[in-house]
């Protein structure tokens, strides 16, 4: 693969601008495409060229892929990034790419394709030897099956959709006379969704925390993982605030789950970058899904290694190997990312509009991904989330003090935002002492609104 000059970003919003930041110091030149609503973005200000590849609408837009091949062709791009969301697991858009002689700044397409099916996935996993939740070792449909399924797993058993993911049309199941009428619904509402009504079965965890590795692969057979992120605090699976390391998981926990989690990618040749998300409940991990892309939150592994994700990304996308082995990945100190979201904080009501003032803030160990600036307009058309706020210290406590500080400093106005969310999650005692599963949230938020 010959080196990258000029890098097309097929995205928006401030994973746009992280990744116009990566190339521009590896001095690759930048192309954004952009719909007519984003025409005023910040990254589309900041890149070398930019083209409108449509209306607001993201089907016209920002998932149009002739549109963005178009505009790969008149720039002359020779790469193209799809950040996360819209095309990012895409392999049809993989593929095309190739076929363009363009090249993915992503995974094999193949590999896209495995894991954008949750039952192809877990067999996979299973097979390169990650721990699974017990269940179907593929699609259920015949109730006698399920039933035999469900009792050695024991109830409560959960049925999900194989062309789901980020939780949709799943069914919580708690004894074999609900299990006919769960499985129907659940494959009637992802055929619906997802045009494919295949389901399969596990156990259900009742209180687990959401655990996920990230990895690296350079596609010729090496991997690293980079530790592992907990993201369990989550309302209607939209993430909220994440950190790196999880406070459940010991440096040993971590370095033998990395471990297996490296070798399992190694093995089968993944290039780029990934992440395999795990249920972890009693001191266990269970695999549920993999994602094959860079992730909103992927800054705490950043400020936890010391290491630019994105800069990878392109480094194996040009055939270069990682900059690092897995004996020079250092893990220091604690990292929290907060989304902010252009949303009422208590009802979560979407707040678009124009941002009247705007005051980013900083200091030492403070970032601030953000596209945001005074005068903005946020559309109304796409995801409500306007930035994220990341500390780093060298203790989770520190970390934390450092994220109150720099919540406090942060102004926008105009819009309401979730800032406040944050600010009450932190004075939680169960948050300040990392007490929480995937349940802890939507309880909280629930306790709040009945108190009142
Ligand atoms: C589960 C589960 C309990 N048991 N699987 C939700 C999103 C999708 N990625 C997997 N999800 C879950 N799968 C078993 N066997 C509970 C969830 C789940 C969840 C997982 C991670 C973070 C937040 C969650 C919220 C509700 C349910």
């Amino acid at each position: 693969m010959p080196a990258i000059e000029k890098l097309l970003i097929a995205n928006r919003g401030e994973i746009a601008l992280r990744i116009h930041r990566a190339a521009h110091e590896m001095g690759i030149k930048t192309v954004a495409v952009h719909s007519t609503a984003d025409a005023d973005a910040m990254h589309v200000r900041l890149a070398d060229e930019a083209i409108c590849i449509g209306p607001p609408a993201a089907a016209d837009s920002y998932l149009n892929i002739p549109a963005i091949i178009s505009a790969a062709e008149i720039s002359g791009a020779d790469a193209i990034h799809p950040g996360y969301g819209f095309l990012s697991e895409n392999a049809k858009f993989a593929d095309i790419i190739e076929e363009h002689g363009i090249i993915f700044v992503g995974p094999k397409p193949e590999h896209i394709r495995t894991m954008g099916d949750k039952i192809e996935a877990k067999r996979t996993a299973g097979a390169l030897g990650l721990p699974l939740v017990p269940g179907s070792d593929g699609p259920i449909s015949d109730l006698a099956e399920a039933k035999a399924i469900a009792a050695a797993a024991g109830y409560p058993v959960i049925i999900k959709a194989a062309s789901g993911g980020g939780g949709r049309g799943m069914k919580v199941c708690t004894s074999e006379d609900q299990l006919e009428t769960l499985m129907q619904q659940a494959g009637s509402e992802a055929k619906a969704a997802f045009g494919d009504a295949t389901v399969y079965l596990e156990k259900y965890l009742g209180n687990p925390r959401h655990i996920e590795f990230q990895i690296f692969g350079d596609g010729q057979g090496n991997a690293v993982h980079l530790g592992e992120r907990d993201c369990s605090l989550q309302r209607r699976h939209q993430k909220v605030l994440e950190e790196a390391p999880s406070p459940a998981i010991s440096a040993s926990e971590r370095a033998r789950m990395g471990g297996i989690v490296a070798k399992a990618m190694a093995d089968m040749g993944y290039r780029g970058a990934g992440t395999i998300e795990f249920l972890w409940e009693d001191g266990e991990f269970y695999f549920i899904e993999m994602n094959t892309r860079l992730q909103v939150e992927h800054p705490v592994t950043e400020m936890i290694t010391g290491l630019d994700l994105v800069r990878e990304q392109i480094r194996v996308a040009e055939g270069l190997p990682l900059s690092v082995t897995q004996d020079e990945v250092e893990f220091a100190g604690h990292a929290i990312e907060c989304r902010i979201n252009a949303e009422d904080p208590k009802t979560f009501a979407p707040s678009p509009g124009k941002v009247e003032y705007f005051h980013a803030p900083g200091g030492m160990h403070v970032r601030f991904d953000s596209g945001l600036y005074a005068g903005y307009r946020i559309p109304p058309y796409y995801d409500s989330m306007i930035g994220k706020l990341i500390v780093y210290g060298k203790t989770r406590e520190a970390a934390m003090m450092r994220l109150r500080r720099a919540l406090e400093e942060t102004v926008i106005e105009g819009v309401k935002t979730t800032i406040p969310l944050h600010q009450a999650l932190l004075n939680e005692p169960d948050i300040q002492n990392g007490d929480y599963t995937i349940k802890w949230l939507e309880e909280w938020l629930n306790n709040a609104l009945e108190s009142k």
